[in-house]
């Protein structure tokens, strides 16, 4: 497949593994004065240094209606590729692309709360390019490894540059006992290009248990040199938006209590996918969204 575009975050090229400077910026739009939910000046610069931004209980009444949905997505979608079960189960891990089936969450991702910051980190029009339910059952939710969604975006689904962030709820408490997100502030300024190369369908194994694109110990170790790993915690309702190249991952759940996250990915409109940026086909859709317009 011919590549539309320059590889300026080459990664699983073979290569041994090794940290590359960003070259793109982190906030893209600026302070809005006057424009309601828009971000505050310290807000984008906390955003900007952190690669995150938590909004504690900022959607609470969304958050019933959101679960219900949740649930009857489970017997509305059975059997369909977009559900990925657990490695090791057939419990639920992950619903791709639940905008499509489902009229509360398409209206949720488009409500001006969450609109007008994920336009004005990116500064520009934005689309969803991919979205997704990650659930962890009480006890039994497993883990994910550390990786930058950034790397994974562009290595197989042809993202060209990072500009884009991820806007998620939390549907339940998120605790520092039930599996929360871990993140590693500061690491969206860096970017680990990784060890390997990308297998065909990787996304069939991946999607449950990632292994291309993690990087190794020692990497982690390097990333660590100076920074620390922070728990992204909050009450039910709580919303966090995260930059794309934002390093993170988390435990299991051994708790009693379940925990819910619903994500959006925004991408600008100014940065809209390519072909992959290794030698596989593009993903399918419900990973890689082809409908690039603009929403309103
Ligand atoms: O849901 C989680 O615990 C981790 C989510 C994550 O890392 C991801 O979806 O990229």
């Amino acid at each position: 497949m011919i590549k539309e575009t320059e590889d300026f975050y080459p990664s699983r090229t073979g290569n041994e593994e090794t940290i590359l400077p960003r070259i793109d910026p982190i906030v893209y739009g600026n302070v809005q004065p006057g424009i309601e939910y828009s971000l505050t000046l310290p807000q984008m610069e906390n955003y900007q240094e952190n690669g995150f931004i938590v909004l504690p209980d900022y959607m609470p009444e969304w958050v019933n209606p959101l679960q219900k949905e949740i649930e009857s997505l489970r017997s509305l979608m059975a059997g369909r590729e977009e559900l990925i079960t657990e490695p090791e189960s057939n419990e639920l891990r992950t619903v791709f692309k639940p905008f499509a089936f489902s009229h509360i969450i398409d209206q949720f991702s488009r409500h001006p709360k969450i609109l007008t910051i994920a336009r004005q980190l990116l500064g520009s029009d934005v689309y969803i390019t991919q979205s997704r339910i990650n659930i962890k059952p009480a006890f039994t939710g497993k883990s994910f490894p550390w990786h930058s969604d950034f790397e994974t975006w562009h290595v197989e689904d042809g993202m060209p540059r990072m500009r884009a962030v991820t806007a998620w709820i939390m549907l339940n408490e998120n605790n520092e006992y039930n599996g929360p997100l871990y993140v590693i502030p500061g690491s969206h300024k860096e970017y680990v290009s990784c060890a390997g190369v990308t297998g065909s369908r990787n996304y069939d194994q991946s999607l449950k248990k990632q292994e291309a694109g993690v990087p190794k110990p020692e990497t982690m170790q390097r990333l660590l040199k100076n920074r620390e790993i922070k728990g992204v915690y909050g009450n039910p309702g709580t919303v966090v938006f995260h930059e794309c190249n934002l390093m993170h991952g988390s435990p299991d759940n051994i708790s009693a209590m379940p925990r819910t996250l619903l994500m959006f990915v925004f991408n600008s409109c100014e940065n809209k996918l390519v072909a992959p940026f290794c030698d596989q086909p593009p993903r399918p859709d419900y990973l890689r969204n082809t409908d690039s317009s603009a929403i309103e």
